[in-house]
C-alpha cells in the first residue's frame, strides 16, 4: 500500500516493517498462537468463598500474554503515535497491523481499544479548550494513562477495554442500565493518600453484557448519570499500581485487587477463542468523567473511529494471510485435471481465475482500508508537503478532512468487513479438506482459525446494518453532513481527473454516478432512505473503490492493477467487457494478478 506512504516514509521505515512481516510467522510465534488457543482463558474459582468473598479470578495462557509483549513492545499502537512521520504514521501502523492480524491470536483487539482510548485522552489533552476545563487531578491521571497507552514497554504499557453493550442492547445503547453517581474522594473509603491519585470521583454500578479486553489495565465505558443521558468514563481495572505511580488510592495489601468489577462468566464463542471476553458486574467501580456530562456518545465516537479502521485492518490482515496460504498451497498441490492426467493447481486456469477473483477482490478492500488510514491520518497531522499526486487527488481540503474521516470510518469497516468473510471461507475451501482443518500444530496453514476469528469482524464495534444506517444519518446530519458529502464531491471528481498512466474506460463515470447518489440522498428524507442503507453504502463504497483503484493502477503504471480496475469496472460499472484471450492468455493474466507478476 505504498500509494499512502510518502517516498520518504517507505524508504525509511520499509525494511522494517519487511523484517517485522518475517518476525510474525517465526517458529515461535507461532508457538505462542497454538498456546493461546490450547490454553484459553478461565475463570479460577467463581461464586464465593467461606468467607463470602467472590472469587473468580481470570487467568490467561502464557502464548496470550507472550502475544500482548510481543505487540506492546513492536509498539503496534505507539507506531501511530511516537513515529516523526505526521500524517503518514497511521498508513504505517496499519500496514504493521494487517500483517501481525494473522499471528496475534486476537491481541489485536485489545490493542484496538487501546488505540481508541490513546486518542480520546490526546484529544483531551492537546485541544486548548478542552485542556483547560480538566482539573489539575484529571489531567495527570489523563496524562499517566496516556503515557501508558502510547508506551512501548510491556511492563508500563496498558490495553484498554470499552464496554457499551449492555443486555437492553448493543446496537442501541440509549437504554444502558448502568449508573454512575458522583461521589467524589473520602466516600466510601476510596479517600486518596498522600502523593497518590484517587480511583475517581464517580461511583459506577451496573452490568456490562460483554467486555472483550477482560485482562486489560483500564476501560473507557458508558453510564447514565443523574443529570439524565450517557456519560463517558475513564476507569482503571485494578486498585492497586504495582508501581505505585497512577491512578492508585489503595493500600499495599489490597494487591491486584479489581476496582470494583466482578467477572460473572466469561462468553463461550464461535471464534475468537483466545480472547478473554466476559460479562461484569460494575459494583462501586471508580472513574473518572471525559467530556461533558450527557455527551458520552459523541466522546466515545473516537474510540469508535479507531475501532472501526482496526476492524477493517483486521480484515484485510486475514485475507492476506489466508490468500497468502492458498498461493503457496497452489505451487504443491496436485490435482486431476480429466482422466489419469495430473496438474499443479498453480496450472489449473479454472482454479488460479478463483484465486485472481479473490485478490482482485482483497486488493480493492486494501485500497479502501488503507486510504481510510490515510484519511486518520492527515485529520490528525496537517500535510506540510504535497505528498504526491496522485495523493493530492484524494486528499480533500483541510476543513473537509474530518468530515470525510466520519463517513470513511463506518464505510470501511460495513464495506470491508462484510465481504472479507466471504473471501476468507473461499481461502479456505482453496486448500480443500486441509483448508478446513484446525491445523494447530501447523499454525502457519491455519486458516479455518483465521476464519473463525474474521466472521466476528462484520458484528462488532457496529453490525453491517447499524453502519450503515449510521453513515446516512451522518450524511443527513444537520451541520456535518454537507460537508461530508462536499468532501466525497471533491474526493471524486479529483481522483477522476488524476491524469495518470492507466486511461479511463469508456462507460466508467464515477462522477455522473455519485452526483446521481447524492442528488438522491440530498432529496429522499431520511427516514425513507433507511430501508436501503445498505445499497446506498455499497454504491458509494462502489464509486470510491473505482476511484482508489483508477488512481493506484495510475501511479506506477502497474499492469496488474489495471487488469484489477478495468475488471472491476467491467463487473460493477457496465464497462463493456473485452474480448477473452486464449485460455493461456487469461492464465497468464490471472497469474499475474495471484502471484504480483508484470509490476514495473
Ligand atoms: O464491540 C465492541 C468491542 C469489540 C472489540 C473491538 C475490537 C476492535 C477491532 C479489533 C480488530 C482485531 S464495543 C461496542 C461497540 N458498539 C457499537 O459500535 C455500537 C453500534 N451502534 C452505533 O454505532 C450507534 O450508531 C450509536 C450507539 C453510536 C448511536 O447512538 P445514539 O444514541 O442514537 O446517538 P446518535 O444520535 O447517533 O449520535 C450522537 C452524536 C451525534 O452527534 P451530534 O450530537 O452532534 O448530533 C452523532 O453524529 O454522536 C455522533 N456520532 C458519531 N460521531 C455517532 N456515531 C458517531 C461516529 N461513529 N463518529 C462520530
Ligand atoms: P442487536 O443490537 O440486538 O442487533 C441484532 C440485529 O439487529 C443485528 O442484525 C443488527 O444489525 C440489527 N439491528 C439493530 N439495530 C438496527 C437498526 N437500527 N436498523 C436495522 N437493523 C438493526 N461490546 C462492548 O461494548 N465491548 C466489548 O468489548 C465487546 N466485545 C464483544 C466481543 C464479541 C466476541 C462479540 C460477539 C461482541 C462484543 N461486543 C462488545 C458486543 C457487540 O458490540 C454487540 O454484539 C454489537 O454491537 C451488536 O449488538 P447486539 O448484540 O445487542 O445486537
Amino acid at each position: 500500500m505504498m500509494l499512502f506512504l510518502s517516498a520518504e516514509v517507505a524508504s525509511k521505515a520499509g525494511g522494517e516493517v519487511s523484517s517485522f512481516g518475517q518476525e510474525v510467522i517465526s517458529d515461535q510465534i507461532f508457538t505462542w498462537v497454538t498456546d493461546s488457543e490450547h490454553n484459553k482463558p478461565y475463570l479460577k474459582g467463581s461464586g464465593r468463598d467461606a468467607f463470602g468473598k467472590w472469587k473468580g479470578e481470570l487467568i490467561t495462557g502464557e502464548g496470550w500474554r507472550s502475544l500482548q509483549d510481543f505487540g506492546l513492545s513492536k509498539g503496534m499502537v505507539a507506531t501511530g503515535y511516537d513515529t516523526p512521520y505526521g500524517a503518514f504514521c497511521r498508513p504505517l501502523q496499519f500496514l504493521r497491523t494487517h500483517l501481525w492480524v494473522g499471528s496475534c491470536a486476537n491481541v489485536g483487539c485489545p490493542s484496538a481499544m487501546q488505540d481508541g482510548a490513546a486518542c480520546l485522552l490526546r484529544r483531551h489533552l492537546s485541544h486548548p479548550e478542552l485542556s483547560a476545563a480538566l482539573s489539575a487531578a484529571e489531567k495527570k491521571v489523563f496524562t499517566d494513562a496516556y503515557k501508558r497507552l502510547t508506551s512501548r514497554d510491556p511492563k508500563h504499557a496498558w490495553t484498554s477495554g470499552q464496554w457499551m453493550t449492555e443486555r437492553t442492547g448493543g446496537s442501541d445503547v440509549s437504554l444502558t442500565e448502568t449508573v454512575a453517581t458522583y461521589q467524589p474522594e473520602g466516600a466510601n473509603g476510596f479517600a486518596s493518600k498522600q502523593g497518590q491519585i484517587p480511583l475517581g470521583p464517580w461511583s459506577i454500578n451496573g452490568f456490562k453484557w460483554f467486555s472483550s479486553a477482560t485482562d486489560s489495565e483500564m476501560t473507557v465505558l458508558l453510564a447514565r448519570t443523574a443529570a439524565g443521558g450517557l456519560s463517558t468514563f475513564l476507569a482503571p481495572m485494578r486498585k492497586h499500581d504495582p508501581e505505585a505511580t497512577t491512578l492508585t488510592g489503595e493500600p499495599k495489601d489490597d494487591g491486584r485487587a479489581l476496582n470494583g468489577v466482578r467477572i460473572q462468566r466469561l462468553k463461550n464463542k464461535f471464534g475468537t477463542q483466545s480472547l478473554p471476553t466476559a460479562e461484569l458486574v460494575l459494583d462501586n467501580m471508580r472513574g473518572w468523567m471525559v467530556g461533558r456530562e450527557g455527551r458520552g456518545i459523541h466522546e466515545i465516537s473516537t474510540i469508535l473511529t479507531l475501532t472501526r479502521v482496526h476492524s477493517a485492518v483486521a480484515a484485510v490482515g486475514g485475507v492476506g494471510r489466508g490468500l497468502g496460504i492458498a498461493r503457496a498451497y497452489a505451487l504443491v498441490r496436485d490435482v486431476g485435471a480429466g482422466g489419469r492426467k495430473r496438474t499443479r493447481l498453480v496450472d489449473s486456469p479454472l482454479h488460479m481465475r478463483t484465486l485472481a477473483k479473490i485478490s482482485a477482490e482483497y486488493h480493492r478492500l486494501m485500497l479502501v482500508t488503507f486510504y481510510t488510514s490515510y484519511v486518520l491520518g492527515v485529520s490528525e497531522h496537517s500535510l506540510d508537503a504535497r505528498p504526491s499526486p496522485a495523493l493530492d487527488a484524494l486528499t480533500p481540503q483541510k476543513k473537509l478532512v474530518e468530515p470525510l474521516l466520519r463517513i470513511m470510518s463506518q464505510l470501511a469497516k460495513a464495506y470491508v468487513c462484510k465481504p472479507s468473510v466471504a473471501l476468507l471461507f473461499s481461502c479456505m475451501e482453496a486448500l480443500g479438506g486441509v483448508g478446513y482443518l484446525v491445523n494447530e500444530e501447523q499454525e502457519y496453514l491455519n486458516i479455518s482459525r483465521i476464519y473463525r476469528d474474521t466472521c466476528v469482524l462484520p458484528i462488532w464495534e457496529g453490525t453491517t446494518d447499524v453502519l450503515c444506517t449510521d453513515l446516512v444519518r451522518a450524511m443527513k446530519h444537520a451541520r456535518g453532513g454537507a460537508d461530508s458529502l462536499a468532501a466525497l464531491d471533491e474526493v471524486v471528481r479529483k481522483a477522476w481527473g488524476f491524469e495518470g498512466r492507466a486511461g479511463r474506460p469508456a462507460g466508467w463515470e464515477p462522477v455522473e454516478k455519485w452526483a446521481a447518489l447524492k442528488s438522491k440522498i440530498e432529496g429522499t428524507e431520511q427516514a425513507d432512505l433507511m430501508g436501503e442503507a445498505r445499497e446506498v453504502v455499497w454504491q458509494l463504497g462502489d464509486i470510491l473503490a473505482s476511484v482508489l483503484l483508477y488512481v493506484d493502477a495510475g501511479t506506477d503504471g502497474n499492469p496488474v492493477a489495471k487488469e484489477v480496475f478495468v475488471r472491476f469496472v467491467e463487473d460493477k460499472f457496465g464497462v463493456e467487457r473485452r474480448a477473452r484471450g486464449s485460455t493461456e492468455d487469461e492464465l497468464n493474466k490471472d497469474l499475474g494478478i495471484v502471484y504480483g507478476h508484470g509490476g514495473d
